[in-house]
């Protein structure tokens, strides 16, 4: 067997499935021809040739981090209501005084998509500093078809301008643009007959936030028909600040997750498990906004629902910029496990973003994308805070 790169002597959390828990491999090889995953192991296949051979030195090598949730694409940044919160506002008193989501909006709009491709290349930057291989991002600071589009177009630029893999969701229904606050009715209309429609082909994903202060589960359900209808999975904010049977919702559609669920029962544990709807868990939001409630995940467990942890990178409930970070969260005020915790931002997320294929594991036939880390143990990626273990990420066979 001949491969282009090789690398060997290595600890490996293959995440896969059919190994238990994260399927760790000692004095482990990977090789990879064409980018992709040929061989994975321990030891060697007979008669080996390589171009390349990278000595791992015992060293914990992860299939490449995925931040499954993320709103990496916006202009300017809301420090302030930050500071307003700190003096005792909240996210929703902000909102409802035209802050929150529009402000965003507006500077959003305002912005071209040069200037937004490049702010979010410098969040990016950050992400892929610490193993992040593919990542998610999501439209919804446009509120408009045009600047809907420019969001997305904005998203998929990032792929060519880094190694690294995108998935776009649109999330027109994010909140009610200014000019729809008194005609919520035609907004919906636009973004079932307009937008979603022109999204086809930029957009991987359809989401929307459901909650009291945005979209109701007839609003998203209005949406998520057209989704179906236009050929595309759906995803779900859900049950973050009010409960209002999200997790049931996004179970209803097959949606390939449902995201935050800080206000999930057990009948929607039951729904997300029975549908295979990912739970996609973001501490960074529950942390910023010194939320009291907490995802059920003893609930999740006992139904047997699957867990991703993402940054839900975003300029308002969670600043967040480091996925190793919403790991220590999620194990920390979560009280996920460790391996769930790493599983969440590999096989999990894989999932969450309908990539499961191609990415999240260390199997023969996937992209070669490989997070390799100055660190033997699993548990050291979810223990240090502010300390990054990585050495080198390879991104489809190519060290970068
Ligand atoms: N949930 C969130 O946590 C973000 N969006 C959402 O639907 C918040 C977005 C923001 O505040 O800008
Ligand atoms: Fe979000």
């Amino acid at each position: 067997m001949h491969f282009d790169r090789l690398w060997r002597g290595g600890r490996l959390a293959t995440l896969d499935e059919s190994k238990g828990g994260l399927g760790l491999v000692e004095d482990g090889s990977v090789g990879c021809v064409a980018g992709r995953i040929a061989f994975v192991g321990a030891g060697l296949p007979e008669g080996w040739t390589a171009d390349e051979v990278i000595e791992l030195e015992g060293r914990l090598v992860t299939p490449g981090l995925i931040d499954c949730h993320t709103h990496l694409v916006f202009a300017g940044d809301r420090a302030d209501e930050f500071e307003m919160r700190l003096r005792g506002e909240t996210y929703e008193t902000i909102a409802a005084a035209g802050g929150g989501i529009v402000s965003t909006v507006a500077k959003t709009r305002a912005a071209s998509e040069e200037q937004l491709v490049a702010s979010a290349l410098e969040r990016l930057d950050r992400l892929l500093a610490e193993g992040v291989t593919a990542v998610e991002v999501k439209s919804g600071y446009g509120l408009d078809l045009e600047s809907e589009l420019k969001m997305l177009r904005a998203a998929r630029a990032l792929e060519g301008a880094r190694a690294v893999s995108v998935a776009t969701s649109l999330l027109a229904a994010h909140t009610l643009p200014p000019e729809h606050r008194d005609s919520r009715e035609v907004y919906v209309a636009k973004v079932v007959e307009e937008i979603i429609p022109a999204a086809v082909g930029l957009a991987d994903a359809v989401d929307a936030f459901c909650e009291s202060n945005a979209f109701t589960p007839d609003e998203v359900r209005r949406v998520f028909d057209a989704a179906r209808a236009h050929g595309l999975p759906v995803r779900l904010h859900a049950d973050q600040r009010t409960a209002g049977g999200g997790a049931q919702l996004a179970a209803k559609y097959g949606a390939l997750s449902a995201d935050h669920l800080e206000r999930t029962d057990a009948a929607g544990a039951r729904a997300l498990a029975q549908a295979g709807t990912v739970a996609v868990l973001l501490p960074g939001a529950f942390y910023a906004l010194r939320d009291e409630a907490k995802p059920p995940v003893a609930l999740f467990r006992e139904a047997g629902v699957r867990m991703a942890v993402a940054t839900d990178c975003n300029p308002g409930s969670s600043p967040l910029t480091s996925l190793l970070t919403a790991v220590n969260m999620a194990v920390i005020l979560f009280g996920l496990t460790v391996d769930e915790a790493l599983a969440g931002v590999t096989r999990e997320a894989a999932r969450a973003i309908g990539r499961w294929d191609e990415m999240g594991s260390l199997e023969v036939g996937k992209a070669c994308n490989l997070a390799i880390w100055d660190a033997t143990r699993p548990v050291e990626l979810a223990y240090w805070l502010g300390r990054n273990p990585l050495r080198s990420r390879v991104f489809q066979g190519e060290p970068s």
